[in-house]
């Protein structure tokens, strides 16, 4: 079978078996599952890459398991999952290869792609950048007047913001804490007026951090920074070369913009925006951590991706993960997916997996062209717990919703201090306890609770919850983290036949908002070319501003 080939999803056998199992495992309650199986807490885990998997408060069995790896099957994830490794344009409306898992290739690997060695080429750029960082880090890189560079501001937004802001944020345990990072994304000018106010030009490093260099936020917020800077350093346009430095595909418009292409970093379209943190795209990243560090962030993706490449069905992480979230959507019909991280520094991570899984599988046509007749991707959303348990898990427990959830942990913590880190997997381990288990109504009752309060302190539990247990947030386990989650998406994305690797719904807003620009600030009175609300609301804004 040809990558992407696979016929209409409901039509596959493993489908058909699927429902039918479906009829009868729907029928079971996770504390009945458990209670039938002693072992089943020890069976339904896996584990690769420093990261360990518990999937038994799942509500599955090993048929389901073994089902949904005939199903993964039937859809070519093998195929297609060889077909990426190789660089095959998988990408097939953008006619693309796609390799992010190029990028933590080591050195000594190979891998040509429409003719180029790649690992070759990243390497060269990782080397680039590891000796571009260290002159920053060790204050040889001096500003214009001389000053060594404390305060770097990535300027960039979507794949080119998140996955950085996400990075600093998780291993900001292991950064240069004498210098200051920002991350500048929002075309609303409060966001680099709030970043800047307190830095020192004279000290200031921006890097323009965008694929192709011609993004609307990005670049306006680059000249805002450019005329920030040359007010702050004397107005001399030779200023711009020691505190610009730039990362994209596309070197004449970092030329154009007046940057030096010495100061560039480049990357590949083989890499999409939101696969691309462990590209230049991370040179943020690579200068609070030091290039050793960056170093041990490949290795965490690179071990993931081996892991997922090697490792059996049944076995694999970004496999079990990926149809069990196939599972929920298509057979319970969930439309969202918890990721809750307990640990304070992963606090951006929900939201870089906003993107990541809702860009990739945000889709409603196959690789062919049809609409789909079943579902795609869920909403991913979440917060770090335990916060998120004095909000919205109320939800989670007793809404009438199924929200899967993954709950993410560590055994060391980054800052051990006193119970805390025990109190806080407590948390962890409770609340996968109570979503699956939950408490009856007898339960409730001989806990002495009034009758007419019993049924508001019931928890019907058999809700799902993977949990997802490491040894320590360093870069590594950052790195097979991220890498698990992409891997899962593509699984996602191959068993619904969509192009998890293109984002026509994004480029879209990139051009929508231009007209409407030119409309709101021209002299004469705008066309009403528009439909009567959008009309109406130009002239509205206009006479406001009037
Ligand atoms: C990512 C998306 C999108 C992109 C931004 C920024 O997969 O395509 O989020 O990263 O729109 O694009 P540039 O890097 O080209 O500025």
């Amino acid at each position: 079978m040809s990558a992407g080939a696979a016929g209409p999803l409901r039509e596959a056998p493993a489908w058909g078996r699927l429902q039918a199992h479906f009829a009868e495992v729907r029928k079971h309650h996770l504390r009945d599952l458990f209670a039938e199986d002693k072992a089943r807490g020890e069976r339904l885990v896996a584990d690769g890459a420093g990261l360990f998997l518990d999937f038994s408060k799942n509500r599955v069995t090993d048929e389901t398991v073994m089902l949904l790896g005939e199903l993964a099957r039937e859809r070519g994830v093998e195929e297609r999952r060889e077909a990426m490794f190789r660089g095959e344009h998988i990408n097939v409306s953008e006619d693309r290869a796609v390799l992010h898992v190029a990028l933590r290739m080591p050195r000594e690997r190979s891998l040509i792609a429409d003719g180029v060695d790649v690992v070759k080429e990243v390497h060269e750029t990782l080397d680039r950048m590891g000796a571009f960082c260290e002159r920053v880090r060790d204050g040889e890189w001096r500003g214009h007047t001389g000053k060594a560079i404390r305060n770097v501001v990535n300027i960039g937004i979507g794949g080119s913001d998140l996955g950085p802001v996400m990075a600093y944020e998780a291993l900001r345990h292991y950064s240069r804490r004498e210098m200051t990072f920002r991350f500048v994304s929002n075309i609303d000018g409060t966001d680099f007026v709030e970043a800047t106010r307190d830095l020192d030009p004279q000290e200031t490093l921006f890097i323009v951090s965008s694929k192709t260099f011609t993004t609307l936020e990005t670049m306006t917020n680059a000249r805002s920074a450019r005329d920030w800077s040359l007010a702050g350093l004397g107005g001399e346009e030779e200023a711009v070369a020691k505190h610009f430095v730039a990362v994209s595909t596309n070197a004449d418009a970092v030329t154009e913009f007046g940057i030096d292409t010495d100061n560039m970093f480049g990357f590949w379209d083989w890499v999409g925006g939101r696969y691309s943190m462990d590209s230049a795209i991370g040179l943020s990243t690579m200068i609070a951590v030091g290039p050793d560090r960056f170093g041990e962030l490949l290795a965490g993706f690179h071990a993931m991706d081996e892991h997922f490449r090697t490792a059996p069905f049944e076995a694999n992480l970004p496999v079990i993960l990926g149809l069990l979230t196939v599972w929920y959507v298509e057979f319970f019909g969930t439309r969202t997916q918890a990721v809750l991280p307990y640990d304070q520094y992963l606090k951006r991570f929900p939201a870089y997996l906003q993107q990541l899984t809702m860009e990739s599988n945000g889709k409603h046509v196959t690789l062919a062209g049809d609409r789909v007749d079943y579902a795609t991707g869920p909403v991913y959303w979440g917060e770090p717990g335990t916060n998120g348990q004095h909000s919205f898990y109320q939800l989670i427990h007793q809404g009438t919703e199924i929200i899967p959830a993954d709950f993410i942990g560590f055994t060391h913590p980054l800052n051990p201090l006193g119970e805390h880190h025990d109190l806080l997997t407590a948390n962890v381990f409770a609340q996968t306890e109570a979503l699956a288990f939950g408490k009856t109504a007898e339960q409730v009752a001989a806990e002495g609770t009034p009758d007419q309060l019993v049924p508001h302190r019931v928890f019907e539990g058999n809700r799902p919850s993977n949990t997802l247990l490491l040894e320590q947030l360093t870069p590594y386990a950052l790195g097979s983290l991220v890498a698990l989650y992409e891997h899962s998406v593509f699984v996602q994305g191959t068993v619904w036949s969509i192009n998890s690797f293109d984002q026509w719904g994004v480029e879209l807003g990139k051009v929508l908002a231009k007209k409407v620009a030119s409309q709101l600030g021209s002299d004469t009175e705008p066309a009403q070319d528009h439909d009567s609300s959008t009309n109406a609301l130009i002239g509205r804004y206009r006479a406001a501003r009037r």
